[in-house]
């Protein structure tokens, strides 16, 4: 199920609910704080391993780390809403879910803006994040830690490429292309040329198998953790979204630890991020052999097309509008 949120809802929220999490004492678990950390993702997920390796025992003498996957505990895109009302502490949540409460943060999920996984980093510890940070943490009661690399998203579809071969948006037309449900994604796959259809990460493998849709978007560790290659024919490397995630952390939790402990906290989330993105960049240059041995054709398409394209469509978009003046241009600076 796709449940989405507003920014009302979340203040509403917030101040009915939320309010009373802020500035209490953490959970604690046999003298521990505990921090339960629900993804989508699943527990073999870069980011997951990452987490669970690096962050958890570098925080182990005072948090209990509860993690859970695959959208289990929390559907995909409710867990900002719950840490908000103080019912989870942890997740590593999108740029897409927070531009429902926060529509600037669509600038974060526009195709073809952050260039690669360094330029993601640059761009997250710039002052010009700060003022994103500053209203995620007011408005909602969330504070986002570090930034982690999920990878470059590539077009992967049911079609073999002798059946449909993508060199431009305009073969993507009439394409049922599964996109998550947010109207930033639901965008970005317009703006690819193709049908977006709106559907939680849990259902997408059964979608693929069985039909319902003719394709989605991930990057390849994705692609591969999730067995997309089982159900798909081809990969289209359109590397259209360079996609982050944030670990986020509720302001509640946060500021009910020593100024020590927030430290420790933070250092364990910077190098839980930076063992994750090198994990997923490895991943990403070794899977394109394995794809095709599994008998995928990979191949890339005309970019300068795609990227025109989906570039225009943005400047045009209603998304582009809510982007604080200046700031794509000081995040196009911190590129190459
Ligand atoms: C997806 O639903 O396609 C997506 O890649 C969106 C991401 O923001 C992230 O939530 C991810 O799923 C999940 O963590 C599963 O990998």
């Amino acid at each position: 199920m796709i449940t989405k949120f507003t920014r009302r809802t979340a203040l509403v929220t917030l101040t009915a609910v939320g309010l009373a999490a802020i500035g209490v004492a953490p959970a604690l678990a046999d003298d521990k704080i505990t921090l339960r950390m629900a993804t989508s993702g699943s527990e073999t997920d870069q980011r997951s391993v990452a987490m669970a390796e690096v962050f958890a025992p570098m925080v182990a003498d005072f948090v209990d780390y509860q993690p859970s996957y695959n959208g289990t505990i929390f559907a995909q895109g409710t867990e900002i809403d719950a840490i908000s009302r103080g019912n989870l502490e942890m997740s590593i949540t999108s740029a897409q879910e927070l531009a429902q409460f926060f529509p600037e943060f669509s600038i974060f999920t526009a195709g073809y803006v952050h260039q690669d996984a360094a330029h993601q980093v640059a761009v997250f510890n710039d002052p010009l994040m700060e003022p994103f940070k500053e209203v995620v943490e007011n408005d909602l009661g969330v504070k986002l830690l570090s930034v982690m690399y999920l990878g470059r998203r590539q077009v992967n579809l049911r079609q073999t490429k002798d059946e449909l071969t993508v060199n431009t948006p305009a073969d993507l037309a009439g394409v049922n292309l599964r996109m998550p449900g947010t109207d930033a994604w639901q965008f970005l796959g317009k703006a690819l040329g193709a049908a977006p259809t709106p559907m939680s990460f849990s259902e997408v493998y059964t979608a693929l198998s069985t039909g319902a849709v003719d394709g989605q978007d991930n990057p390849l560790p994705t692609v591969v953790d999730a067995k997309f290659y089982e159900v798909t024919g081809q990969i289209v490397l359109t590397s259209h979204l360079v996609d982050l995630n944030y670990i986020a952390i509720g302001k509640g939790v946060w500021d009910g630890m020593t100024p020590e402990q927030q430290a420790k906290v933070q250092e364990a989330a910077d190098a839980a991020a930076e063992a994750g993105r090198q994990g997923q960049l490895k991943k990403e240059e070794e899977l394109v052999a394995f794809l095709e041995e599994q008998g995928l054709a990979v191949y890339e398409p005309d970019l300068a097309a795609f990227r025109d394209q989906v570039q225009s469509m943005y400047l045009e978009s209603e998304f582009a509008a809510s982007w604080p003046e200046g700031v794509l241009e000081k995040i196009n600076a911190l590129g190459n």
